[in-house]
């Protein structure tokens, strides 16, 4: 369907240091909130992930030869202060210099993410975001990057605030694995965007020469019908997962009518939020002051009223049909008639991306550039026989499908300048391990040899028509 991209877009893959790097114990890196759980959990492992931290110089000459022009990698916290904070780690600033300078070298730009769901085991033990604390030694932490990295130009403070505040509160399947912890999910969000705020207030003092932006990810809320009561359950499910934080971000505050739906979530659930004097200045700042927005897209919810008591259930091994949830006073989701799910239950939805670059560049005009800094489809695949290229169609039809519908915001005025394809190779996925795959490049975890997917020759052919 698209055949061509834009003159200078970006077109790269994403990874995140723990879901690639592997080697968790190595070179004096400290253990993240993720290391004992897992092990605690048995599932499976975050060693040896895609083994990026010694392969990265075969997955970025990969990228190089199917045509992309960038890469989003993050930076492991723990690799530069494995406690948090103190004294850096030498090994891990030099790993990353030498991946930075790779990446250069080979022609394409990187990304970087200070933060991608793995906070320091030492962190999370104190209260995590919830320990404002701990915002301190984030800004720190960014400090000291933005100093030793200048090779770096374009920064992200954090991604997916709402992923996180979720899924580590609310839907439970992140540690500390509370549920429909609302007082923690809302004030988790609030204490990330201060942390984001003060770092981009930081980075233009500093007058760096690049840019910097965070990255949220969209899960657009549709009624499953048009009665008020669906409708306003939509309503307050957006203002939770999209509003508050967008608001945040590019308003540099939160409207009336974005605290009028989270006061009656709170009120409902028993919670509340505190906003300490000083945060909306340190807020207000910072809007105006986002280079970019990273926008992560993969589902809508389509979503009824609901009254009775919280529950849910995560679907974490990929059999259709396994996740529930229903969030009290708020909503239920549900599905709806025509619209394909993954395996995961995820709905198969270009239209909402379409949406929510629509609504972005309409509500928000403090967000300018955005780049899609993830999407992507998730399967359970089989590697392939020797010298056989993967047949991952259902995957190139929906990046096909999402892809068309940035282009299509793009023409009505929207300003994407590029595409990140979640992800670069297959990796270590958070809550579902090893059997959820979203590469360009398959991987055998056992043996670590890459086999090329036809989606990556498909990226190649678009990269082509890049200008
Ligand atoms: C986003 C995260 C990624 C990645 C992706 C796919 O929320 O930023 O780190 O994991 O989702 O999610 P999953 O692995 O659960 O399918």
């Amino acid at each position: 369907r698209v055949k061509s991209l834009p003159k200078d877009f970006v077109w790269g893959g994403a990874t995140a240091a723990y879901q690639v790097e592997g080697s968790t114990k190595v070179a004096g890196k400290g253990k993240t909130m993720w290391d004992d759980y897992l092990k605690a959990q048995g599932r499976f492992s975050p060693d040896p992930a895609s083994d990026f931290y010694n392969r990265y110089p075969e997955d970025i000459e990969l990228s190089r030869k199917y045509g992309l022009n960038s890469i989003r990698v993050s930076i492991a916290w723990t690799r530069i202060f494995p406690e948090g904070y103190g004294k850096p780690n030498q090994e891990g600033v030099a790993y990353y210099h030498r991946l930075f300078k790779e990446c250069l070298d080979q022609g394409l730009e990187p990304y970087v993410s200070l933060h991608h769901f793995d906070s320091p085991q030492t962190l999370f033990e104190n209260g995590d975001w919830l320990n404002r604390k701990n915002i301190d030694y984030f800004v720190d932490y960014a400090e000291f990057c933005f100093k030793e990295f200048t090779e770096v130009k374009n920064w992200f403070t954090i991604n997916e605030l709402i992923s996180l505040a979720y899924s580590q509160y609310i839907q439970g399947n992140f540690p500390p694995n509370h549920h429909f912890d609302v007082t923690s999910g809302i004030q988790a969000q609030h204490n990330e965007l201060v942390a984001h705020a003060r770092v981009v207030n930081l980075y233009k003092k500093l007058g760096l020469p690049g840019r910097i932006g965070l990255i949220h990810v969209i899960q657009p809320i549709y009624p499953i019908d048009d009665t008020p009561e669906n409708v306003h359950a939509a309503k307050l499910q957006d203002a939770f997962m999209n509003k508050f934080l967008l608001d945040g971000t590019f308003l540099g505050y939160y409207s009336d009518d974005t605290m009028e739906s989270i006061n009656e979530i709170l009120r409902l659930n028993d919670a509340h939020l505190e906003i300490e004097d000083g945060d909306l200045d340190i807020l207000a700042k910072a809007a105006p002051q986002n280079d970019f927005f990273g926008m992560n897209y993969y589902q809508n919810q389509f979503i009824k009223a609901y009254h009775g008591e919280s529950t849910n259930s995560f679907n974490g091994t990929g059999d259709k049909g396994t996740s529930s949830f229903k969030f009290k006073g708020v909503g239920e989701a549900v599905k709806k008639e025509g619209v394909p799910t993954t395996d995961w239950d995820w709905n198969i939805y270009p239209e909402g991306l379409y949406d929510s670059l629509k609504r972005v560049s309409r509500d928000y005009p403090n967000c300018k550039t955005i780049y899609i800094t993830e999407n992507g489809l998730g399967m359970k695949e089989e590697k392939p026989a020797e010298g056989e290229i993967l047949a991952d169609d259902k995957r190139i039809d929906y990046i096909d499908q999402h892809i068309e519908a940035i282009l299509r915001a793009r023409d009505e005025g929207v300003d994407v300048q590029g595409y990140f394809v979640w992800s670069l190779q297959d990796q270590f996925s958070w809550a579902n391990g090893y059997n959820k795959r979203y590469g360009l490049f398959f991987i055998d975890f056992e043996t670590q040899k890459r086999y090329i997917k036809k989606s990556a020759l498909w990226f190649k052919e678009l990269a082509d028509t890049i200008k």
